[in-house]
């Protein structure tokens, strides 16, 4: 019989699974049955663009969690798919940092050749996984759109639903009485809404570093940055402060832990987001931090407690889709049985081994040299097309200087395509003046 594989979610994870298997069959293979249940109704995940908040239009929790204007926040260079280029969709080189729609569009292209969309049941959301006793699952969705739920079996099941989706909000003393808007970065979709407006940050990783350079490129009156750690110390413009963690809050007063406090009109919490499976039963379920090294996945793929399920994309991310692809390959060879999984106490040890190299990191450029070779590793296994990692890894360290330099510049340079060795055109308008971030602009040479 033809084994049966559900994939949970069509973003940039679940798509790269649905091209491993159809890129094996296009070489002759004889593949599995493939579900793919996606709750939305289109493909791309996060890159899909939503203006909503809160709930989705059937009830259930919006996904989205990108706004209008983002622009990627690392260079193209790094996450380039090796089996689809850039410059194969777009039919000519382009600039390192694409708004959000160029590359929803370059996801879509590489899916849409592969011709792998009718193996996606649109607007359906997986509601329960449960392990049967004779092996396999069981897996209860909801189609939103037909009012109807269906339970089917299958030999593996394969989480790509994501992880940058449900936000983690904490509450500070007086956020009950603030008399301005209080929202997650999850919930953050227009900077204009900020137009002369004195906003408070907190957090200081990518979402803080991102919407407060949003707003400030679209004309707010000052960013103020409470950080609970350390501040990201770079060279901020101007009516751009950082200060102490937050203590409290006073009718639209901020006070901090130094003393000092500000007024603010909102406070937009960039405060993460949580590892939220609600449709699996606790002895399926991933329970980690955003961290390169997750808990209990082998390969950081396999779910050590029953390894016929997988996870997808669940690490804290510097390397994206080409990473994901490194590990849809990987999990497809094992469903197809041409990579073997060790034993339980082998794949523990692979787990420790991955946690205490990642304990052992010195700085943000060992990390990304971290999750390179992680790539590589599970791309040696397969027959993922090899591509120059170094080449990848150099435009992460180059990123990463033109950011010290600069904040409000580096997405301004260009990086070498470690596919193609192409250096990237300079995008034709500075990002700060660049207002108008649609496809069309950005593809104007
Ligand atoms: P997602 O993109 O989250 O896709 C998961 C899919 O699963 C969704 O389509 C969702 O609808 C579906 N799903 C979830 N639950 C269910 C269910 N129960 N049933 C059915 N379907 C379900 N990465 C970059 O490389 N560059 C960037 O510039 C960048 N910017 C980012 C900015 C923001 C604000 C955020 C939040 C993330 C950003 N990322 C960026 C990282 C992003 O995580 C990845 O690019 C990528 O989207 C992850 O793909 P994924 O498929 O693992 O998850
Ligand atoms: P991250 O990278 O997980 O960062 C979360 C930030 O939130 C980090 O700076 C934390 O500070 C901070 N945090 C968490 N809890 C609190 C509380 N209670 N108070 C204050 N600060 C807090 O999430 P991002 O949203 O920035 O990025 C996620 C993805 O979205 C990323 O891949 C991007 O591509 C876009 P800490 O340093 O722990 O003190």
């Amino acid at each position: 019989m033809t084994k049966r594989v559900c994939i949970i979610g069509a973003g940039p994870s679940g798509l790269a699974q649905l091209r491993a298997f159809q890129s094996a069959k296009a070489k002759g293979a004889e593949i599995p049955d493939i579900v793919c249940y996606e709750k939305q109704s289109d493909w791309g995940g996060l890159w899909n663009y939503s203006w909503r908040t809160g709930t989705d239009e059937y009830g259930n929790p919006c996904h989205a969690s990108m706004y209008r204007y983002l622009w990627s926040n690392g260079p193209k260079e790094g996450l380039e798919f090796a089996d689809y280029t850039f410059e194969e969709h777009f039919g000519k080189p382009i600039a390192s940092y694409p708004p959000r729609s160029v590359l929803f569009d370059y996801i879509k292209g590489r899916v849409e050749k592969a011709g792998v969309r009718q193996w996606i049941r649109f607007d359906t959301i997986v509601r329960d996984v449960r392990t049967l006793p004779e092996g396999g699952f069981e897996v209860t969705a909801r189609n939103e759109a037909e009012d109807s739920e269906t339970r089917e079996t299958f030999d593996h099941v394969v989480v790509a639903s994501g992880h940058f989706s449900v936000p983690n909000v904490p509450e500070y003393p007086g956020f009950d009485t603030f008399n301005g808007r209080i929202l997650h970065a999850h919930d953050f979709r227009d900077a204009r809404e900020f137009i002369d407006k004195d906003i408070l940050i907190l957090g200081t990783s990518y979402s803080a570093e991102d919407i407060g350079s949003q707003c400030w490129k679209y004309g707010c009156r000052s960013v103020t940055v409470a950080h609970r750690t350390a501040p990201m110390g770079y060279k901020w413009p101007d009516n751009w402060q950082e200060v102490p963690r937050l203590e409290r809050v006073e009718g639209r007063t901020a006070y901090f832990a130094d003393g000092t406090s500000r007024e603010v009109d909102a406070i937009i919490l960039c405060t993460g987001y949580r590892h939220h499976f609600p449709f699996l039963p606790d002895d399926l379920r991933l329970k980690t931090a955003n961290v390169l090294a997750s808990d209990d996945l082998y390969k950081g793929v396999v779910w050590n407690g029953n390894p016929d399920i997988f996870y997808l994309g669940m690490q804290d991310q510097w390397y994206t889709f080409n990473m994901f692809d490194a590990q849809a390959w990987y999990v497809r060879d094992v469903i197809m049985g041409r990579i073997e999984v060790p034993d339980l106490a082998s794949r523990e040890a692979d787990v420790k081994a991955r946690k205490d190299a990642e304990a052992a990191l010195e700085d943000d450029y060992a990390c990304i040299d971290y999750q390179g070779a992680y790539t590589k590793e599970l791309i040696d296994e397969t027959d993922y097309p090899s591509f120059d990692i170094d080449a990848s890894n150099r435009a992460f360290h180059e990123w990463k200087k033109h950011k010290k330099k600069d904040i409000m510049t580096f997405r301004n340079n260009g990086y070498t395509s470690p596919m193609t060795g192409t250096k990237a055109p300079p995008h034709h308008t500075p990002w700060k003046d660049a207002l108008d971030d649609s496809l069309e602009s950005y593809l104007q040479t």
